[in-house]
Formats: structure tokens, C-alpha cells, sequence
């Protein structure tokens, strides 16, 4: 077997608890590009000598607390997800993750050094995009986005645990952030002053989601708040959206939170991380398409409000992101994985090009959503 770079030592207990005949995994290696789990992917030889492969990974329980609180949550959504799309007559070994028990028929297993960790069956024959490479990839991720939240419109909300708390109220993001910007590193909050600035001189609009949230002219909905492109696979064959996955964040919260986080990754002309900002502007017809899919794909389950409230949806989230690199930065990078000298930085620094340009094209992002909500 090659482990080759493991990024912790009791991962031979883990695979052991989820493969009835260890002796049957050929490889397992680091896989995908998340910031926040340790993901694997594991090979196994078949009786029959063919192969499976699954999803390994250890969950990251600095950030999420509660393990075994977060897979109830994932098995849960997962088998209502699953029953959905029986009765659509799809396929839900494909157009949901399921739940791989251990050998002892648990969801998850502890292992001595008190890591936890998972097995989802690998989803064969998708594909995972890092960016986004055409309007078509990007409507469609919107389309299933939006049926995600219209599949869980029914599912008892007061089941789901809370997996991070206040993980979208911007106004406790930037109290989170001021004190940050406090405990700062003297050299890093050097070099990021010019940031520092922009972020804070937005204070005001940090509580515009909160407000209409507490006094009830947005509802709340079972939403997946964590809607970057890399976190759908799509069908290698047709190249259509086909699972949504990475479900650690779904909990309840506002439509405008899953529209805006794939807005500020995938309407981007440039990748997150990317370190020259003249590449990094919103592209309209990305924002355009997105606006279709999702309001197609939430079939119009979405009220007025929430519709006219879509850009600031996509600049609050974009914000939002752009304060947790920044006070990932400053506070000495233990939240998001880093793989360069001030990636964090260079993140936070994209994420503020793009409120700035969302302010510039404010109107034009108004009247392309006003055009989808009175259509001629
Ligand atoms: P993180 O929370 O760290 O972002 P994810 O759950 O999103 O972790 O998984 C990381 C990557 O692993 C995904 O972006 C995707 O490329 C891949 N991946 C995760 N689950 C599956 C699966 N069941 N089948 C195929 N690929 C998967
Ligand atoms: C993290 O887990 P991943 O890589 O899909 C983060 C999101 C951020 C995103 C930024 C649990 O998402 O909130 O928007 O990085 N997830 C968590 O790329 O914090
Ligand atoms: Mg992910």
C-alpha cells in the first residue's frame, strides 16, 4: 500500500475499522483541494479483483466541535436526500453521498488519538472543478444548488444540530475579525494595513442580513452554506451537475447565503488564492447565469424580498470570506490550510477586489436580477 504524505499516524486504525479485510486497500492517498477536512482517497481490491475506491477523511474537530453531532446532521440529510430522489425516480448512489458504516456498524470511528473520521463511497465517473470554465458548468451547479434547498424545504429543521455556530452572521464575523486585527502579529498586520482599512470601513453593512433575518422579512431555510464550485461533482459523462457534497454545513440560514458564497467563488474571472488582482473582477455573465439557474432551481420557492436581496447576498458573503482569511492571517493561519507564504493574505486580498467591483456594478447586478424577478 502507498501512504505516501499521511497527514497523521493513526490512519491505519481508521481504515481498519471501515474495511472488513485491510489487507484489501492498495492505496490511499491525499485527495481534493478543501481547506478544512483531511481528505483521502482509499483503493480497494474487489473478491472479484476489481476495484472500489471511497472517500477517507478526518474530520477537522478544532473547527467542528462536535463530530458525532455533525454526522448525525450528514446521515440524516443524506437519507432524506435519498428517499427525494428515489421517488424522482434518480439515482442516489450518485446524486447523493451516502453514509459508509464501520465494520461495527457505526457512522463514524474515534480512533486512540481521538481523531474522527468517515467513509463516503467515492462517487465514480464525476469530476470536480477547481473553476469555473464556462456559463453552462456554472448555471447548472446554480440549478442543483437551488434544488438542494428546495429538496430540503420539508426536512425538520429542529433535527439539525448547529455545526458552527453564528457561521454566517457577518456582524459576529466581524467582532471575530476586530479582535483579531487586536491579537494581530505586528509583521503581518503590517503588511496587510490597506486591508485591515477596507474591511473595517464597512462595519455598516455587516448587520443588513441579521436585521432582516431578526425581524422576519427573510425566512429561514435549511440552506448548505458552504456552496463553492469544488463542492458539487459533476457527471464526467454529460457534465451535468449531479451531487452536491461536503454537507458539514448544513444547517438553517438564508437563501442569500448559498446564492452569494458560489457568486464570490465562481463569478469570479480569477481563482480564490489568485495573487494578481488585476485578473480578479466579477464577470456579469457568470452573476447572469447563476441568477437563472438558482431561481430555477429553487423553482420559485423564493420570496420578492429575497430575490431583490440577491447582490447583497453575493457582497455579503464575498465580504464575509474575505474577514476570515484576513483574521486567519493575522491570528497565524490555524483555520484555513495554507500552502504558501500569506496565501491567506492573498485570499483575502481577492475577496476584497470583488466587493469593490460588486459596489462598481452594483446597478447592473440590480437590474439583472430585477429582470428575473418581473420577467416580461
Ligand atoms: P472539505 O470540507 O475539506 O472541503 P470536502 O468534503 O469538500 O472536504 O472534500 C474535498 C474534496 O474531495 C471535494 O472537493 C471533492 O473533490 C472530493 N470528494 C469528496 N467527497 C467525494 C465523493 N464522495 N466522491 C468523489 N469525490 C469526493
Ligand atoms: C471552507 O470546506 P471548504 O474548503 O469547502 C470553509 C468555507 C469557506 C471556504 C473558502 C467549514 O470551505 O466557509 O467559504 O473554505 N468551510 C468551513 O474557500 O469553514
Ligand atoms: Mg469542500
Amino acid at each position: 500500500m502507498h501512504t505516501e504524505n499521511l497527514a497523521c499516524s493513526k490512519i491505519d486504525e481508521a481504515v481498519a475499522a471501515f474495511l472488513a479485510d485491510s489487507s484489501s486497500l492498495t492505496e490511499c492517498l491525499p485527495y481534493g483541494n478543501g481547506h478544512i477536512n483531511d481528505t483521502f482517497l482509499m483503493r480497494c481490491q474487489t473478491p472479484e479483483n476489481g476495484e472500489r475506491r471511497y472517500i477517507l477523511q478526518r474530520m477537522n474537530h478544532d473547527i467542528f466541535k462536535n463530530p458525532p453531532q455533525l454526522m448525525e446532521n450528514v446521515v440524516h440529510v443524506t437519507q432524506y436526500l435519498r428517499q427525494i430522489i428515489l421517488s424522482q425516480g434518480g439515482d442516489p448512489d450518485r446524486e447523493t453521498l451516502n453514509v459508509v458504516k464501520t465494520a461495527d456498524g457505526a457512522d463514524w470511528y474515534q480512533d486512540s488519538a481521538e481523531n474522527y473520521w468517515r467513509v463516503f463511497p467515492f462517487i465514480e465517473r464525476s469530476m470536480c472543478l477547481e473553476k469555473v470554465e464556462g456559463e453552462k458548468d456554472f448555471y447548472d451547479s446554480a440549478v442543483a444548488f437551488g434544488n438542494f434547498q428546495k429538496m430540503l424545504a420539508g426536512f425538520p429543521v429542529e433535527t439539525l444540530h448547529e455545526t458552527i455556530p453564528n457561521f454566517h452572521n457577518t456582524v459576529s464575523r466581524f467582532q471575530d475579525f476586530k479582535k483579531a486585527v487586536q491579537d494581530a502579529d505586528p509583521e503581518r498586520a503590517a503588511l496587510a494595513q490597506r486591508e485591515i482599512a477596507f474591511a473595517l470601513d464597512r462595519e455598516q453593512d455587516t448587520s443588513v442580513l441579521t436585521d432582516l433575518l431578526a425581524e422576519g422579512t427573510l425566512p429561514l431555510r435549511v440552506t448548505h452554506n458552504d456552496t463553492k464550485l469544488n463542492n458539487i461533482l459533476f457527471d464526467a459523462d454529460t457534465r451535468k451537475a449531479l451531487c452536491i457534497i461536503d454537507l458539514d454545513t448544513v444547517m438553517p440560514g438564508l437563501s442569500l447565503y448559498d446564492f452569494g458564497d458560489s457568486i464570490r467563488f465562481g463569478a469570479s474571472t480569477g481563482a480564490e488564492d489568485e495573487p494578481d488582482l488585476d485578473k480578479v473582477s466579477v464577470d456579469l455573465s457568470l452573476f447572469e447565469a447563476f441568477t437563472r439557474g438558482y431561481l430555477e432551481g429553487c423553482a420559485g420557492s423564493l420570496t420578492a424580498k429575497e430575490i431583490e436581496m440577491l447582490p447583497m447576498g453575493a457582497k455579503m458573503m464575498t465580504y464575509e470570506c474575505g474577514i476570515r482569511f484576513l483574521a486567519d492571517f493575522l491570528t497565524g493561519d490555524h483555520y484555513f490550510k495554507v500552502h504558501r507564504a500569506n496565501h491567506n493574505l492573498d485570499r483575502a486580498r481577492t475577496q476584497f477586489k470583488l466587493v469593490a467591483d460588486m459596489e462598481k456594478k452594483w446597478k447592473e447586478m440590480q437590474a439583472i436580477v430585477a429582470r428575473y424577478q418581473n420577467p416580461l
